[in-house]
C-alpha cells in the first residue's frame, strides 16, 4: 500500500473518530459523582442516579374507555439533563416515619390506625405533601423533582413501565393485582423482578408519590431542559408512579397525576431524594 494510500485511510479512521466522539451522549461527556466508601455508607437505602440526560414525557395520546373515557397526554416528549442525584430505594415505611414521629412529636397521618396500611414495612400513607416535607427535611433530604422521579423510575431508554415495555400485573401493585377482596398496600421491596433500571423499587404502584413541583398540564411546553424545578406557583403538587387502586396504566413511568398538597389518601406516599455531598 502507497504512503498516500495509508494517509488517506488513517485520515478517513480519524475523522470517523472525532464524528463519534462528538455524538457521544451528554452522561459520558459530563463529569458524575463518585460515591466514597462513607457515602456509600451512610445511603446505603438509596441509589446514585448519575449525571445526564434522560428523555421525559410521553407522546402517545391515550384516548382509553373504561366506565370513564380518558384522553391522556403525558408529553411531550422532550429531552432533560439532570445533575446526579441520590433517591430512595424504597418507599419510605411506617417503621421509618415512626423514628421522624417519635423523635420530633410530629403528628401521627391518617391511616396510622387502619390494619390495611399500619404494618412497619408497608410504606406510610395518609401524608400530605408538608407531612413528607417535614419528613425529608428530618432525614437529611428533600422530596424528588418530578423529572428526578421520572428518571430514577425508567432510566435512559423511553421504557414505558420501569421493568420495560409491556404491561405487567405480576411486577406491581396496582389494580389489576389486587386479590379479590384484598385492597391493602404491600411491603416496600415486594417485587424484585418490577425494579426500575437504576434499582428503584415501587416505581411503578404501590403508592403514588409525592414530588416537590406544583402541577401545570402544560409545563413541559416551557421546562428548562436542565434540572427544570415545576411551575414557581400552583394550586396543586404533582404525585407519580400510581397506586394500589388505579390502573396499571397510571403506573406507567410518564404518567403525570395531580392533587391538592392538603390530600390524606391511603393512596400517598413518599420517597426522598438528595444531592450528593461535594
Ligand atoms: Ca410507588
Amino acid at each position: 500500500m502507497s504512503t498516500y494510500k495509508r494517509f488517506i485511510i488513517l485520515l478517513i479512521v480519524y475523522f470517523i473518530g472525532v464524528c463519534l466522539a462528538g455524538k457521544l451522549p451528554a452522561e459520558e461527556k459530563r463529569p458524575t459523582s463518585k460515591e466514597s466508601p462513607a457515602a456509600i455508607e451512610k445511603y446505603h437505602d438509596m441509589v446514585l442516579i448519575p449525571a445526564g440526560e434522560f428523555t421525559m414525557g410521553e407522546n402517545t395520546r391515550y384516548n382509553w374507555t373504561f366506565m370513564l373515557a380518558y384522553n391522556i397526554y403525558d408529553g411531550p416528549e422532550h429531552v432533560v439533563y439532570l445533575d446526579a442525584y441520590y433517591i430512595d430505594k424504597y418507599e419510605v415505611t411506617n417503621e421509618q416515619y415512626k423514628k421522624f414521629v417519635d423523635e420530633t412529636g410530629y403528628s401521627l397521618p391518617r391511616c396510622w390506625n387502619d390494619a390495611r396500611f399500619n404494618r412497619s414495612n408497608q410504606p406510610v400513607v395518609g401524608v400530605t405533601w408538608d407531612d413528607a416535607v417535614s419528613y425529608a427535611k428530618w432525614a437529611g433530604k428533600r422530596l424528588p423533582t418530578e423529572a428526578e422521579w421520572e428518571k430514577a423510575a425508567r432510566g435512559t431508554d423511553r421504557r414505558i413501565w420501569p421493568w420495560g415495555n409491556k404491561f405487567d400485573k405480576t411486577k406491581c401493585t396496582v389494580w389489576e393485582s389486587q386479590e379479590a377482596g384484598l385492597r391493602e398496600t404491600t411491603p416496600v421491596g415486594k417485587y424484585e423482578n418490577g425494579k426500575s433500571p437504576y434499582g428503584c423499587y415501587d416505581m411503578a404502584g404501590n403508592v403514588w408519590e409525592w414530588c416537590t413541583d406544583y402541577y401545570d398540564q402544560n409545563y413541559y411546553q416551557v421546562s428548562s431542559s436542565e434540572n427544570p424545578q415545576g411551575p414557581e406557583t400552583g394550586q396543586q403538587r404533582v404525585i407519580r408512579g400510581g397506586g394500589l387502586l388505579y390502573f396499571g396504566h397510571y403506573a406507567r413511568c410518564a404518567a403525570r397525576y395531580r392533587v391538592p398538597p392538603y390530600a390524606q389518601s391511603p393512596q400517598i406516599g413518599f420517597r426522598c431524594a438528595k444531592i450528593p455531598e461535594k
